[in-house]
């Protein structure tokens, strides 16, 4: 047995990685990072660890339930919806590189400051996505997506509304058994687990890739009978198939899931919703990059969700995302009804 002085050092190959390492990391592969970018992303990782532990309390803080208003979508506003984007507005609010913060909890954008003051870019988030399921300890998330403010108008003026495609960064935290950040810069996606005791979000996997295909599919079938037929007829197709259906209700877990299982995640068109009830800017988008970045796909119908030519911060899409082979079953069936 050599003795403790002629051993050679063994050096891991698990080292251990934080969120701000793999962010400054990254900065680094980008010649000319001015290093605004990774300021943003600490700030949301600062932010997700603020609401991870009011999430966490919530029963015994008292801080579940709604406060008895609706937001701009008429859905009633949770508690933990106000405070989650509160505490983003507080984080993200002193970075000096943001030009315009947009939530799903305010009607309108933020604009903190324009191009011409160092706004260089735009945030949109979804702060609690899910927040009705909070009270029965259901998983719930923050969903966020980043938009450079590179439209130069005549006045100026901040611009957020751009399609999917021109995200420089997206990804969601889900407060769940654990607190998982999963984030993509355009170079594949990378996931870090919140570590308590040290207080730091650490990599855990880099560079998910989606399976190509898993027989299971995630919807709300409640519904169904409003779905438009090529919809219905993929169950129909799927339930001889032999698939399992897995649906929590909640956005980011369901994804999440899907992320790492594989499958397909849908909310088609309904008669309460005919244009699909989730948001494009700040739910299906940054959903769709991280899926496109693993090597699924994400379509609204036939469309990439990542080329819909955006009109409005609050407005509504279907979404089928997912294993691309799943994906494809999908739209197989709608397009031959
Ligand atoms: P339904 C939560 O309210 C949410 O916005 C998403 O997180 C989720 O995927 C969807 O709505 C669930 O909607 O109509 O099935 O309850």
């Amino acid at each position: 047995m050599p003795d403790a002085h002629s051993r050679q050092p063994q050096y891991t190959t698990d080292n251990l990685t934080s969120l701000q390492s793999h962010i400054l990391a990254e900065e680094q592969r980008h010649p000319g990072a001015t290093g605004d970018f990774s300021w943003i992303l600490s700030a949301i990782a600062l932010a997700a660890k603020v609401i991870a532990n009011k999430v966490r309390g919530a029963r015994i803080q008292d801080v579940l339930g709604d406060i008895g208003e609706t937001n701009v979508h008429g859905e009633k506003q949770q508690k933990l919806d106000v405070i989650a984007n509160e505490i983003i507005a507080r984080c993200l609010g002193d970075r000096a590189n943001i030009s315009v913060l947009a939530s799903e909890e305010d009607e309108h954008p933020t604009v903190l400051r324009d191009r011409a003051e160092g706004g260089r870019y735009c945030v949109l988030f979804d702060p609690l996505d899910g927040s009705s399921n909070i009270d029965f300890g259901v998983g719930v998330g923050t969903i966020f997506s980043v938009l450079r403010n590179d439209r130069l108008k005549p006045r100026d003026v901040p611009h957020h509304i751009q399609p999917g495609s021109r995200q420089v960064a997206a990804g969601y935290i889900l407060y769940g058994s654990s607190v998982i950040f999963v984030l993509t810069t355009g170079n594949g996606v990378d996931m870090f687990v919140h570590d308590h005791s040290i207080g730091t979000f650490v990599l855990v996997d880099r560079g998910i890739r989606i399976p190509e295909s898993n027989k299971i599919y995630s919807i709300n079938e409640a519904y169904c009978n409003t779905f438009p037929e090529g919809y219905r007829n993929y169950l129909d197709w799927a339930h001889d198939e032999g698939y399992s259906s897995r649906y929590i209700g909640s956005m980011v877990a369901d994804v999440h899931r899907t992320l790492l299982k594989g499958g397909v995640f849908l909310y088609p068109p309904t008669k309460a919703h005919p244009e699909g009830k989730l948001r494009l800017m700040y739910e299906a988008n940054p959903m769709a990059m991280i899926m496109d970045q693993a090597g699924g796909k994400a379509l609204a119908g036939s469309e990439r969700i990542l080329d819909i030519r955006p009109t409005d911060l609050h407005q509504r899409t279907s979404v089928i995302m997912g294993s691309p082979r799943e994906v494809d079953h999908v739209v197989r069936h709608l397009d031959s009804s």
